[in-house]
């Protein structure tokens, strides 16, 4: 059998690696050749080592071919990223339009093309059924057409890649089973199938607005718990020893390319999504609240040395994209009373993160960062933050101020002489 995955970004890659490492043959297609150039000398550059090694092992052999032209093969997988334009308030489809217009001519009677990346319900049957269409031989009934989203999280997408059930919709039932028996023959959790595509589409959809939705009632909650006078946390930790509540963490926000996207998908064909619109609206919204924090602590921003720790969207990932903390040090530059005449920003903010390694910003070193700081923002959950040693962080420091946006530090801060201001 042979497989063709179109798009090489961080699910197209490791899911060329798991179909090559399982027995098939695969063709790995991408549009830009320096980055099929980059894959063949470098290899795979993920920050997850295990799954740099489970592509490094299949690329360059028979198993994983690298195609900047589409090829025959009897399933296509669409992997391309389906960004948010915040302009005309739609998905941009047009690299899915793209690789659909490239499978087309390939298509023979009986291949399967099954789209992965995340999608407006309907896109499936609608917009890719009719690319194929119109831009090959074959009419709809000939192949096969289905919607299967990828689900792995970043942080361990080798795992879940293979161990993560699967959901299935095609557009008709020939097609649900074509995309069922190639996932079922590569991943060890179940293969759900869904009546259609468009159920699919949604269904992925309705997880990562679940999610988010989720993440803006903590958040909610975190605030109000503070206007009380309550410390969120232990009360979060008190209130879901219930057995049918499960709060999630609040946050300085919700980052990556998925959850502060995915949700607004849904608004598309829909009217009815007030309340989902309003979430992610309280989750942006916590980078300005995260600025009170400080600006509380502090009295005033202006001319103080602000240490800011983490820039990835999360915990133990170099990803900084749609990230709270980039956003956040934004916010502290459009503070209009802190921007100096000469157009830059009089508060000093050194960002600090140990496993991003190129950003839009300067990256300092901890004790650089430290070193006669007026305050100190967690904004990610990096393991190595929570091994801080906070009498060390409280010798650096000029000032004791410490805005905790992620629940990483205990009662030895307050012990070690920080003001501590904890979501
Ligand atoms: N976050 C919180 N509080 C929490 C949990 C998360 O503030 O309690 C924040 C994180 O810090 C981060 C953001 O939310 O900024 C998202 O992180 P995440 O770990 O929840 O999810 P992602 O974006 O890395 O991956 C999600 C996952 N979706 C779900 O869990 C429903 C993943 O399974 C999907 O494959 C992925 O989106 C995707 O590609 O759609």
């Amino acid at each position: 059998t042979t497989v063709s995955v179109h798009g090489l970004g961080y699910v197209g890659l490791p899911t060329a690696a798991l179909f090559a490492n399982n027995g098939y043959t695969v063709y790995g297609v991408d549009t830009q050749p320096d980055k099929l150039e980059r894959l063949r000398t470098d290899g795979a550059d993920f920050r997850e080592a295990a799954l740099n090694d489970y592509v490094d092992r299949v690329l360059g052999t028979d198993a994983l071919h690298l195609r900047e032209h589409p090829v025959e093969s009897d399933y296509h997988l669409i992997c391309v990223p389906t960004p948010f334009d915040h302009d005309r308030e739609a998905a941009d489809l047009s690299y899915v339009r793209a690789a659909a217009e490239g499978i087309a001519p390939k298509l023979r009677p009986g291949d399967t093309v099954v789209v992965e990346s995340t999608v407006p319900p309907g896109t499936t049957a609608n917009v890719v059924g009719e690319t194929l269409e119109r831009n090959g031989d074959l009419l709809r009934e000939t192949f096969n057409l289905a919607f299967c989203p990828e689900t792995v999280l970043p942080g361990s997408i080798l795992e879940e890649l293979r161990g993560n059930d699967r959901i299935v919709g095609g557009i008709d039932d020939e097609a649900t089973a074509a995309a069922r028996d190639l996932f079922a023959g590569v991943v060890d959790g179940d293969i759900h199938t869904a009546p259609d595509a468009a159920t699919a589409e949604f269904a992925k959809l309705a997880q990562n607005t679940h999610r988010d939705a989720n993440i803006a009632i903590a958040n909610e909650l975190a605030k109000v718990a503070r206007d009380h006078g309550v410390v969120p946390r232990p009360a979060f930790d008190l209130a879901n020893e219930h057995p049918r509540v499960d709060l999630l963490h609040p946050g300085p926000g919700v980052g990556g390319h998925c959850l502060p996207v995915d949700p607004l998908y849904l608004g598309q064909h829909s009217d009815h999504v007030a309340l989902i619109e309003h979430a992610r609206a309280v989750n942006d919204g916590m980078v300005y609240y995260v600025r009170d924090l400080l600006e509380e602590g502090l009295g005033s921003l202006a001319e103080k040395r602000v240490a800011v720790f983490g820039l990835a969207y999360k915990g133990n990932v170099a990803d900084t994209r749609n990230s709270p903390a980039t956003r956040f040090v934004e916010t502290l530059g459009e503070t209009p009373e802190l921007v100096a005449t000469d157009g830059g920003n009089v508060v000093d903010v050194r960002v600090h993160d140990p496993h991003v390694a190129e950003a839009g910003v300067d990256l300092w070193s901890q004790s650089a960062a430290l070193e006669g700081a007026d305050a100190l923002v967690f904004m990610t959950d990096h393991d190595e933050f929570t091994e801080l040693d906070p009498e060390t962080v409280a010798e650096r420091m000029d000032d004791n101020v410490v805005v905790d946006a992620r629940g990483l530090t205990d009662e030895s801060w307050h012990e070690a002489g920080l003001d501590v201001r904890r979501l």
